[in-house]
């Protein structure tokens, strides 16, 4: 095959097959590379669909007022669900009769999850006593729960359509 490439002179019609031929299978080869790549779901980002929506978080289980709820607002699992790393939004919010309520504007469409902690001291830190047992009431959206650790974020992942407006409640303990 390569030595034909060397009698090439007066005969172009007669390495063109070949050529379309090589170069065809080169095609496929790239589609099938290409596919294999988007078949690899934990590098590949996710598609998010076109839009907005609005999510109303009602939390609960508060067991006094003092210090304030730390939320933290996540998109995907980057930082989760440490407050201080969300990437779109983290505030705290007053806490009334066991309560408190925080609207989030503007949120893209598609998976999102939240996690929410009584920050009685005020020192945005998460307490924690003996064994390393959080001292301090907390919370995820969609219930999640871990014995051992935080949830992972596709447990507590919930998803907003675009000009949705969705009402979560997370209860602390
Ligand atoms: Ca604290």
């Amino acid at each position: 095959m390569i030595t034909y490439s060397r009698s090439r002179r007066p005969s172009p019609g007669y390495n063109a097959p070949m050529t379309s031929i090589i170069q065809r299978l080169a095609f496929v080869l790239l589609a099938v590379a290409l596919a294999s790549c988007a078949s690899a779901p934990p590098t590949a980002p996710e598609h998010r669909p076109e839009g907005q929506g609005r999510v109303e978080i009602t939390m609960t289980g508060f067991k006094n007022a003092e210090g304030q709820a730390l939320v933290a607002f996540f998109l995907d699992d980057s930082g989760w669900p440490d407050p201080d790393e969300s990437i779109f939004a983290t505030f705290t919010v007053p806490i009334s009769d066991g309560r408190a309520f925080a609207v989030v504007e503007d949120v893209p469409a598609g998976p999102f999850a939240v996690s929410v902690f009584h920050d009685e001291d005020g020192d945005r830190e998460l307490g924690s006593g003996a064994l390393g047992i959080p001292s301090e009431a907390y919370g995820f959206s969609a219930d999640a729960r871990d014995m051992f650790g935080p949830p992972a974020f596709e447990e507590a992942r919930l998803e907003l359509a675009a000009g949705e407006t969705k009402q979560i409640t997370i209860r602390v303990k």
